[in-house]
């Protein structure tokens, strides 16, 4: 077989042990895609899937985009890898100064990582080192928050909020919090954008400040729209306050914007949407169009030149990745950013917003539907679970859909939505047209 062999159906699937994934339930029935152009995926029966999910909330400006295409091919030829230690190559400065200006306020120094999940180590470990540098290296703790997703490292999972994620994986990190979920489906259930109800939430880290007292507090870290989790959007003026309250006790706020990030809302981030200034920004997925691994965490200069001070020979942070920067994820991080500016698909979100609440919100008379979220491109549409069988009914929908030809992402008894920031009002029509017809079906 060579290089170039087109392989649609592989005939024996028992080696690939999938991540999150039913894998003898998968293997029994596969589900495979083999091409993508624009809002499209190809399955192996010659099958067109319009993407709801952006592959997995990653593909921003849909698929086989010529110019990051172009770009990864190009750098193929020119410089296929570099080595990141003690050593510099030009695309990881250029795209590093680049995004550095996309994004608001000081936050001009970029950290380079392959995936969110790595995003959210460095930024927990920058934390620390920074509070150390400072002489203050008594602020050890991390808080997170319910149901918060910060990917699967264990640093991650320890911040993080879902048991499914946690329990099997022994103790976690020492010294972490939590605080309460931004989910008040008695008060906020069936919102179109940002609930009204629930500031109050953020004064819950003052009740785990008061626990453990804020000197020994290093970090916060949420979600600023929770995606993972089934999509829960902070109410009005919560961001705002845990901002208020992390500054008042010297606790650095770190935003995950893994999800967020590169014009899921209708802005490049959601330190734009918000207007709320974190310490530490992580991304990833958007930030190469989903094309090659690559995560960047965003510090502001207080936190960077902090770490810049004594001897000048001196390593300031012991951490990195052998492919921190590497070249071909730098190609296509910057042609994905030319693709993102040409087509303004940082607008996309609040331009096609309405239409696509309206969409979201059109099967609330469905039977089954329990609530519906939204905000930016992202929707939800939770289903009343099947009584002793949660997950099923979604995931039912998930397969239906699958068939009759729209891709979309369940977590428990939620579908999630988050299509491609190219999506036209026809591809919404189809999108909810079908996903209509889906939830009337399954049981
Ligand atoms: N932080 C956040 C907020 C995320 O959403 C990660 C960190 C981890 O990123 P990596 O690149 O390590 O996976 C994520 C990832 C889903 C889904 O369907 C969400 C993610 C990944 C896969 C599926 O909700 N989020
Ligand atoms: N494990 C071993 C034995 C290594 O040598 C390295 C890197 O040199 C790693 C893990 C970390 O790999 P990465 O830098 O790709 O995260």
């Amino acid at each position: 077989m060579t290089a170039t062999t087109k392989i649609s159906r592989p005939n024996d699937l028992s080696a690939f042990w999938m991540p999150f994934t039913a894998n003898r339930q998968f293997k029994q029935t596969p589900r495979m895609l083999v091409s993508a152009d624009g809002m499209y995926y190809k399955t192996d029966d010659n099958r067109d899937i319009l993407d709801g999910t952006a592959g997995l909330w990653c593909c921003n400006a849909g698929h086989k985009r010529p110019k990051i295409v172009e770009a990864v091919k190009a750098q193929m030829d020119e410089l296929d890898y570099a080595p990141a230690f003690q050593m510099g190559h030009p695309k990881a400065f250029e795209l590093a100064s680049r995004l550095a200006q996309l994004m608001p306020g000081d936050l001009n120094h970029v950290f380079y990582t392959n995936s969110g999940s790595e995003s959210v180590e460095t930024a927990l470990k920058i934390a620390l080192a920074y509070h150390r540098a400072r002489g203050d290296g008594q602020r050890t703790r991390l808080i997170g928050r319910e149901r918060g997703y910060h990917g699967v490292n264990f640093g991650g999972i320890s911040v993080g909020g879902i048991s499914g994620n946690r329990k099997t994986f022994g103790q976690m990190l020492g010294g972490v919090d939590h605080i309460r979920h931004t989910y008040l489906p008695e008060e906020n259930g069936v919102t179109r954008g940002m609930p009204e109800h629930g500031a109050f939430l953020a004064d819950d880290l003052e009740r785990i400040c008061a626990l453990h007292d804020p000197s020994t507090i290093a970090a916060v870290i949420v979600e600023p729209v929770a995606g993972s989790t089934g999509v829960l959007i902070p109410p009005k003026g919560y961001l705002e306050r845990l901002r208020e309250i992390c500054t008042k006790h010297g606790i650095l706020l770190i935003f995950d914007e893994v999800i967020t990030g590169f014009g899921r809302l209708g802005a490049p981030f959601a330190v734009d949407y918000f207007g709320v200034q974190p310490d530490l920004v992580t991304t990833a997925k958007g930030l190469t169009n989903g094309t090659i691994p690559m995560g960047a965490v965003f510090a502001t200069d207080a936190i960077h030149d902090t770490f810049m001070t004594g001897p000048e020979n001196m390593i300031e942070l012991f951490h990195g990745y052998t492919y921190s920067g590497n070249p071909v994820a730098c190609a296509a991080g910057l042609a994905t950013l030319e693709t993102y500016e040409e087509e303004g698909l940082y607008e996309k979100g609040k331009e096609l917003g309405q239409y696509w609440e309206d969409a979201v919100h059109s099967l609330i008379d469905l039977p089954r539907v329990k609530d519906i979220r939204n905000l930016g491109l992202i929707g939800a549409i939770e289903l009343e679970g099947i009584e002793g069988f949660p997950t099923k009914r979604a995931f039912s929908a998930f397969l239906k859909a699958f068939e009759k030809g729209i891709l979309i992402r369940t977590t428990g008894d939620i579908i999630a939505l988050s299509p491609p920031l190219i999506i036209e009002k026809s591809h919404i029509d189809q999108l909810f047209g079908t996903l209509r017809e889906v939830l009337k079906e399954i049981d």
